[in-house]
């Protein structure tokens, strides 16, 4: 079996890798350890030298060389704060309003995809396959195959992939299609998402079917199929566990009945907190019996603060919990906190199982792991409630959560009175069938399964 080499926008170096990294992280490292091999990306710095010329930052841990290199101010500018993040982001999350589309960014974008390409290619061995990941190297393939790369190349979309009358009004559509057909495999996380990609294709270009799973269009055969990424419950489970804090059990104390809600996420636009925000005052409004033995908690750390629009959020949150509060509030009772911070992996799983409710609502969300994540810290046999968005990713698989429509206010505030009496014996139902599903669907299956079928490809 040939050499693992990961490719993913961001590296995470040896120094920094295990300790508090998500599963994600920790998922890929592992199959790197496993058989050995290459993890390849941008460093997250920025230098003064350009990208050509800059030499690249190699480190051996055991047997993962990790292989990293800086990106210039001008093409992080146009290729990740603006094709990625200004462009590919908000378009595939279905927010249109959002593009802020300039040619010169979509040449940024191939640019640095060129230019990582150009800088993997000197270090790739005969028979090493390559997995890329995300939507910041749609075109990496391409660019790879242009340095005269015959390795077997396999791509994981992790963000949903639009319907076609959405993608297209980005003006390069055309060209994206075109260059992803370039991999040999193309993963998304659900089968609508594999679905909107080939009926996005089958609307440009002729399609064809060879079998099932595998496709031609463009002069290219590329093989589609849908592989929901999971996390490790048993490692989420021990995080969870055991004794609490000193802090949190005041908090614990401090709280006596009251019911507990708690969101998590990065403070992005795409998770629907502002909205969330609002069904919750909904709730407060139309069930008021509940005021005074409610909290609601919402952790968000910033991301991608230097984005115009990841500003605009950040201060639409701090207005409306500040309104919320000043509304509804009491001299002894906070309805909401909202948190912009960054919490310690280990206290956040341990925060999940003291909670009774995740009210877990993005308008759009390629899987969403918070959501899988808070079901792993509970207890069994006393479990919380998960409330979930119908457009992420993971209500396909997790269809005993109350699945709402995170636009619909009031659904949302109903079913947060649903959560707040459910029975017990209803809760301990609902959680065990998820948690079959979570411990059959891991992080490690889902990248197996990936493996597998690359490796496959490849014979
Ligand atoms: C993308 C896709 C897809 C969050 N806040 C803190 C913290 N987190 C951790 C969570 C979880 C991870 O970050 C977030 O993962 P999600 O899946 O929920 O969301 P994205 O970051 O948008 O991830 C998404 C995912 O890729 C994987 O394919 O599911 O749809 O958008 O692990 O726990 N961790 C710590 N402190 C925090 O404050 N330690």
């Amino acid at each position: 079996m040939g050499r693992l080499v990961v490719v993913s926008n961001r590296i995470a170096l040896p120094d920094h890798s295990k300790n508090g990294a998500g599963g994600l992280a920790v998922g890929l490292l592992d199959a790197l350890q496993e058989q050995g091999g290459l993890w390849f990306g941008w460093n997250g710095e920025i230098s003064k030298i350009t990208g050509e010329e800059e030499p690249l930052q190699i480190e051996q841990d055991k047997n993962i060389t990790y292989a990293a290199c800086s990106l210039t101010q001008n093409d992080y500018d146009l290729y990740y704060s603006q094709f990625s993040n200004t462009v590919i982001w908000p378009a595939f999350h279905y927010r249109l309003d959002l593009v802020e589309y300039q040619r010169e960014a979509w040449e940024g974008y191939l640019h640095v995809n060129e230019l990582l390409a150009t800088k993997l290619f000197p270090l790739l061995q005969q028979d090493d396959v390559v997995w890329v990941h995300d939507y910041h190297l749609l075109p990496f393939a391409a660019a790879l195959r242009e340095q005269g790369s015959q390795h077997p190349l396999g791509f994981f979309l992790h963000i949903p992939f639009p319907a076609p009358e959405v993608l297209m009004a980005l003006p390069d559509y055309q060209e994206i299609l075109r260059l992803m057909t370039a991999y040999n495999l193309l993963g998304f996380q659900t089968e609508r998402d594999a679905k909107a990609f080939l009926a996005a294709i089958a609307h440009e270009t002729e399609l064809v079917t060879q079998e099932e799973g595998v496709y031609q269009a463009y002069g290219n055969t590329f093989h589609v199929h849908d592989y929901p990424i999971g996390i490790d419950p048993e490692s989420i489970r021990k995080l969870a566990e055991g004794p609490l804090p000193p802090k949190m059990q005041a908090i614990r104390q401090e709280l006596g009945d009251a019911k507990n809600i708690i969101a998590c996420e990065r403070l992005d636009y795409s998770k629907g907190i502002p909205e969330r925000f609002l069904a919750y005052e909904s709730f407060l409004e139309k069930y008021p019996e509940h005021r005074g033995s409610i909290r609601y908690t919402q952790i968000a750390p910033t991301s991608r603060g230097e984005v115009q629009a990841y500003q605009a959020i950040r201060h639409q949150l701090e207005t409306e919990a500040g309104r919320i509060n000043g509304k509804y509030g009491t001299m002894s009772w906070t309805p909401l906190y909202y948190l912009n911070q960054h919490f310690d992996r280990r206290l956040l799983m341990k925060i999940f199982r003291l909670t009774d409710i995740a009210l877990i609502t993005p308008l759009r969300d390629g899987m969403n792991l918070v959501a899988k994540e808070y079901l792993a810290a509970q207890d069994p046999a006393n479990p919380g409630v998960l409330i979930l968005s119908k457009f992420a990713g993971a209500a396909c698989e997790l269809t005993e959560a109350l699945l709402v429509n995170p636009y619909d206010r009031d659904e949302v505030a109903k079913a947060i009175l649903h959560a707040t009496t459910m029975s017990k014996e209803e809760r301990v139902r609902r959680h065990a069938i998820m948690m079959d599903t979570l411990s059959h669907q891991t992080i490690t299956r889902w990248r197996e399964t990936f493996l597998d079928d690359l490796y496959k490809i490849s014979e």
